[in-house]
């Protein structure tokens, strides 16, 4: 008789740096040297034991098929997936040579790296391999598929000042919450808002959908989408015009009050309402209730940025709280990204200048992969999933096409760009290497342990980047490059570093400043020189064509009426996990769009517009605006029958600031498959 050993399962502790505001801080499941189940902990006080379903899901990911075990090289066409296996040592010198080949014979800018929010830490983003890129002399990447526009809009009005906590809206009075859906993409805000509502705040939902909490809303502006300008204009306009803005704090507070009000006095509410395609009525209903109500919680969100208006209309969001007078009160002002509350600086980590070559902006790397002139024939991708992510889908594709051009991959997955990639590389997981995780809503800062052995050969960022210095000759001594070396670096960058060291060590969680909850203009105040909020940002408005708060019209024309966004989804983290997901996912259409062209639940339809085209399936949806139509982002090709995705029909056309991606502008029609 066999005596069965009980298992040896231990619980330890993680944190999750995937692109989320939350920050999760994670209870780990090991047995026997294995993820089993991960739940959340308490030790970020906003995670409160609990996680998302998407991470939950996490140990299929880090052992499912998808997996990258071991280096990989080509040997098929591009696209089509064949790889042979290779040693650490074979793939690394084939792309070291080649880094130095494609360098030596058409100069560092022909090399080109493409990096994202694949994982959000400190240390796998900004350390070794800028100092690899930067050292080579490779061309610049604006990272600006997400966040640009808003993060130039925070930046020029109040220098990134934090926002206000996500414990705090239990506080509010009236929570707003504008072009951001928290039941997908940041859930650990909903408990609070529910705190709020339960507690007899009232709810403000600007949004063309009609989200989750939309439903539960006193108002829900179900706008058109790109049209969050003169609806903050006509609400500014109208403080300004009824004697209801703050005339005390403008003066002490603020600069470009006058100049603002000048801008909005054209937006009346008749004219916003016909722009955003909603009643008049409800915009000067709205604009009441957020005069009246003090504390006034405003969550700004990422929905509105992405479009020709983002970067003009995020401004003009986030200067309601100014002229409305809402800061200074716990639960008032709002919150944005609070991505700088730490003063963390990456260069400290990366020891290395970065090279003044030229930049190339993310949102147009099919133009870049295609282009003859100053071509790229290197081209480095970790932290991303471009061929799924980026606008102008087919570009992008054509471009990893081209025989000539030599692609690395370096991912914990085989993603859709990996299969056109001449060396794969293995990446580890959040759970499977160090890190230093803080999040853009939670104001957390965590050190994450691995809690397992590398799956596979799988290795951390860190590491391979510095190997590759070695191993192309631009290592230099004293280079920061175990996970440790990196940290004291980036930690000791800090002027709070003594306070963030001791908080990491003993309860594994710091805090900006030690607050957990700061409150604006009492806690923190704007970054600006002055300490003051810049209205109209000279900066900013030199940038905006036409100038700041100019509104540029409705893009659809009567070939491609529909407007179709892509918001996120409560399944994918944008395209991270989508490999576990195999059912086809469906265009969604209102009930009016669907039937005037014949469409049904079920069908299958072609949606298209001059960019490319998706085939896919249709769903009839009611909690869409009439007029707009949506499919997630973050799709992999096996989500619809086309292998495209909604970044195929996405212009590459730039934001009114920070050059920011342009996807809910795309315009499109539908139709029905035989
Ligand atoms: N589950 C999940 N969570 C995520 C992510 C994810 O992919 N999945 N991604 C993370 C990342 S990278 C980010 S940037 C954040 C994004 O977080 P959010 O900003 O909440 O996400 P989005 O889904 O992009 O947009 C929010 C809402 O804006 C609406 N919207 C679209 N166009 C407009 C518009 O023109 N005006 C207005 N007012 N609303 C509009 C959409 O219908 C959507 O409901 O979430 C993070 N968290
Ligand atoms: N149509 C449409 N497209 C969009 C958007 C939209 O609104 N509409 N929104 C955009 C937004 S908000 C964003 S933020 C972008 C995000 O786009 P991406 O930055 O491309 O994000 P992901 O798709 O999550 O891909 C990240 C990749 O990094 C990998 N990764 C994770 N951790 C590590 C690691 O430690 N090391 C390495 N080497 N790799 C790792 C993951 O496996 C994944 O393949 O997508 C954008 N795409
Ligand atoms: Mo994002």
């Amino acid at each position: 008789m066999s005596v069965r050993l009980p298992e040896a399962e231990t619980h330890r502790a993680a944190v999750c740096p995937l692109d989320c505001p939350d920050a999760c801080s994670l209870d780990v499941t090991v047995t026997d040297g294995r993820v089993t189940a991960l739940g959340g902990s308490r030790v970020n006080p906003i995670t409160e034991g609990y996680i998302c379903a998407k991470v939950r899901r996490y140990p299929e990911h880090l052992y499912g098929e998808g997996r990258v075990l071991f280096p990989r090289v080509r040997e098929s066409r591009k696209g089509e997936g064949g790889f042979r296996r290779a040693s650490w040592d074979e793939a690394l010198e084939l792309v070291a040579g080649k880094l130095l080949e494609v360098r030596d014979r058409r100069g560092g800018e022909a090399i080109l790296q493409v990096s994202y929010g694949g994982s959000n830490g400190y240390v796998s983003q900004d350390t070794t391999d800028a100092r690899l890129f930067y050292r080579l002399g490779a061309s610049r990447l604006a990272r600006t598929v997400c966040a640009a526009p808003s993060g130039s809009a925070a930046t020029g009005l109040t220098g990134k000042m934090p926002g206000i906590a996500i414990q705090d809206y239990a506080y509010a009075k009236l929570v707003v919450l504008w072009g951001v859906n928290p039941s997908a993409s940041g859930i650990h805000l909903v408990p609070y808002v529910q705190q709020a509502v339960q507690q007899g705040a009232r709810l403000v939902v600007v949004d063309p959908r009609r989200t989750k909490l939309a439903e539960r809303a006193d108002l829900h502006l179900a706008i058109q989408p790109g049209t969050d300008l003169p609806v903050a204009l006509s609400v500014i306009r109208w403080l300004f015009e009824t004697g209801r803005s703050a005339t005390d704090f403008l003066a002490e507070h603020t600069t470009g009050a006058e100049e603002l009000s000048r801008r909005a006095l054209p937006w009346t509410f008749a004219r916003a309402a016909k722009a955003a395609r909603v009643s008049a009525l409800d915009l000067e209903r709205f604009a009441q209730m957020y005069a009246d109500a003090s504390p006034a919680a405003l969550r700004c969100g990422w929905g509105l940025e992405r479009n020709r208006n983002g970067g003009s209309a995020v401004a003009a969001v986030l200067a309601l709280p100014a002229v409305a007078g809402k800061f200074g009160v716990r639960g008032g002002g709002y919150t944005m990204s609070n991505s700088k509350a730490f003063d963390i600086d990456s260069l400290a980590a990366i020891r290395a200048q970065e090279p003044a070559t030229r930049t190339i902006n993310m949102n147009r790397l099919g133009d870049a992969l295609l282009a003859r002139e100053k071509p790229i024939d290197l081209l480095f991708v970790y932290n991303c999933n471009p061929l799924q992510t980026l606008p102008a889908q087919l570009k992008v594709r054509q471009g990893l096409e081209r025989e000539d051009l030599f692609t690395v991959v370096f991912d914990p997955v085989l993603t859709d760009t990996a299969l056109y990639a001449d060396v794969v590389l293995p990446a580890t997981t959040f759970l499977e290497r160090e890190e230093l995780a803080r999040g853009y809503g939670a104001f957390v800062l965590q050190r994450g342990r691995p809690v397992i052995a590398p799956v596979g050969e799988s290795r951390p960022n860190h590491e391979v980047f510095a190997e590759l210095c070695r191993r192309t000759g631009v290592a230099a001594e004293g280079d920061a490059e175990t996970a440790g070396e990196i940290e004291a670096a980036l930690l000791g960058s800090s002027r709070e570093k003594t306070q963030l060291e001791a908080a990491l060590d003993t309860n594994g969680v710091a805090f900006p400043g030690g607050l957990a909850a700061p409150v604006q203009f009492v806690d923190v105040f704007p970054r600006t020189p002055d300490r003051k909020i810049r209205l109209v940002p000279e900066e900013l408005d030199r940038e905006a064509p036409g100038g700041l708060y100019a509104y540029r019209a409705e893009p659809a024309t009567s070939a491609f009426p529909l407007a179709l966004i892509s918001p996120a989804t409560d399944r994918t983290i944008s395209s991270t996990l989508g490999e576990l997901h195999r059912e086809q996912v469906p265009v969604e259409l209102h009930p009016a769009d669907a039937a005037a062209r014949g469409i049904e639940d079920g069908n299958r339809v072609r949606v298209w517009n001059e960019h490319g085209e998706v085939r896919c399936l249709a769903r009839v949806s009611a909690s869409l605006k009439p007029g707009v139509a949506m499919l997630p982002k973050g799709l992999w090709r096996h989500h619809t029958l086309s292998g495209t995705t909604a970044n195929a029909l996405a212009p590459d056309t730039l934001s009114d600031l920070g050059g920011g991606a342009c996807f809910n502008d795309a315009r499109v029609e539908v139709e029905r498959l035989g």
